[in-house]
């Protein structure tokens, strides 16, 4: 059992995270210099000895990280993961274990220092993606062939996890990926036999769980180690975890599989449809990592920054409706099965107060129909408009006073202030045929 003062911190850890609902995933590394995503050696069946060189040729600017951090700040975002090492394991970190690391390559520098500094100057949360499988191990592929090379990767993942657990001070999350045990089929293209099938086995996860509890007590896991973690990480979709766990969508600009540097996207997400996901994530009690690709030279391009933008306008005027909100009891069993729109839109909640974010807008007047209890007041928060609240039949409300049109690009947000904590109300009967629901 863990002594007392870490219990508590961990709790507030914990509340901070669910507190910050949203945060800036960077997939970043020596691939970003083709442009072609993060998973490039394999995708491209690529050579060690033409993957290599691009770490030669890998040169951020001096002020990457401080950019990079003023773009999280300005979206809105409260903290930020990064891929201190991806599958094709170029560490961004100065390592022992492994000479392929920014410090020794092209950079010429600890890119995570700058990172961790950076971040925290700007007073945001500093996380840390880690890849367990390295793809430059021959045994990853081929554990047969390379039966000594399965146990010197798994030790190389440790020790590297420890130096980064070591060597920046405190830090927030810690976000494990890439746990396929060696010689696992992956989706669709490399045929093999797992050595393991049960991925926290294959890794011994929980040595590495007992470490990191060790040197970082208050760091936030996720699940992807195999062991539970302390949040669930659905990609590219929103889903709660049971129970109430904490969990985070993690989500790409792009219509997926595209994480790290595209030079060129056709596929890109409009900034209403980032808000869709995110909001929905958030109306269930989920937090949202939405991904951007860097560039070699360390800078978000301005493709991905159009994105980034609008939303964080958006979060200027409408924060409160995403920050600390809780679904309290608006959303019993997840929603309506059809979608996340109470036909409007989707409700966010905080103690008596209703965040009604409009994607569907209805003009002047907007009725709240099946939520209780009666509403005190209403505000439409994009504008700071106060509005008319008109109860009517079958136990609804009419909001009035709404400019005929949307008064923004995005999904405007009416604040509704209820007698007490909002709640669903189901439908039955035919009495509201007649005005008669009660
Ligand atoms: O293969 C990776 C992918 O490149 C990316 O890092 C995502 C982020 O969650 N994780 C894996 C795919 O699930």
């Amino acid at each position: 059992m863990m002594p007392e003062g870490d219990d508590a911190a961990r709790a507030e850890k914990l509340r901070w995270f669910r507190q910050s609902r949203f945060g800036m995933f960077v997939h970043w590394g020596c691939h970003a210099v083709l442009g072609r995503g993060e998973q490039i050696l394999s995708r491209d069946v690529m050579p060690l000895d033409e993957f290599r060189p691009l770490a030669d040729d890998f040169h951020p600017e001096p002020d990457w990280a401080e950019r990079l951090a003023a773009d999280a700040g300005a979206a809105g975002m409260r903290y930020v993961v990064l891929t201190t090492r991806h599958h094709d394991g170029y560490a961004l970190f100065e390592s022992e274990h492994d000479d392929f690391n920014a410090a020794r390559t092209g950079p010429g520098r600890d890119l995570v220092a700058e990172y961790v500094q950076a971040l925290r100057d700007a007073g945001l949360g500093v996380g840390f993606y880690y890849s367990l499988m390295n793809w430059r191990w021959r045994g990853y592929w081929d554990a047969a062939g390379y039966p000594d090379e399965v146990e010197q990767m798994i030790e190389q993942s440790h020790a590297q996890i420890r130096e980064l657990m070591t060597n920046y001070g405190e830090i927030d999350i810690l976000w494990f990926d890439g746990g396929a045990p060696a010689g696992q089929r992956t989706p669709g293209r490399w045929a093999g036999e797992a050595v393991v099938e049960d991925r926290a086995e294959f890794w011994h996860a929980a040595e590495i769980e007992a470490m990191v509890r060790e040197l970082q007590p208050n760091a936030l896991l996720n699940n992807r180690s195999g062991l539970a973690g302390d949040f669930g990480t659905p990609e590219q979709r929103v889903q709660a975890d049971a129970g109430g766990r904490p969990w985070e969508t993690c989500m790409t600009l792009n219509y997926a599989p595209g994480w790290g540097h595209l030079r060129h996207s056709l596929a890109d997400k409009t900034p209403t449809e980032v808000l869709y996901h995110f909001v929905d994530a958030v109306r269930l009690g989920g937090n949202f990592l939405l991904n951007v690709g860097p560039r070699a030279d360390g800078y978000i391009d301005d493709r991905e920054l159009s994105v980034l933008r609008p939303i964080g306008e958006w979060m200027k005027l409408h924060g409160e409706a995403i920050y600390g909100t809780k679904p309290e009891r608006i959303y019993p069993g997840g929603g309506h099965p059809q979608g996340p729109m109470f036909h409007y839109g989707m409700w966010t909640c905080r103690g008596d107060v209703g965040y009604f974010t409009v994607f569907y807008y209805p003009g002047a007047d907007l009725i709240v129909s099946k939520i209780g209890p009666a509403i005190v007041s209403a505000e439409l928060m994009t504008t700071g408009q106060q509005l008319q609240v008109e109860p009517i039949s079958n136990s609804r409300a009419r909001i009035s006073g709404l400019p005929a049109e949307p008064p923004g690009p995005l999904a405007p947000v009416v604040k509704v202030r209820f007698e007490g904590p909002p709640y669903g109300i189901e439908t039955r009967g035919a009495e509201w045929l007649d005005g008669g629901f009660e």
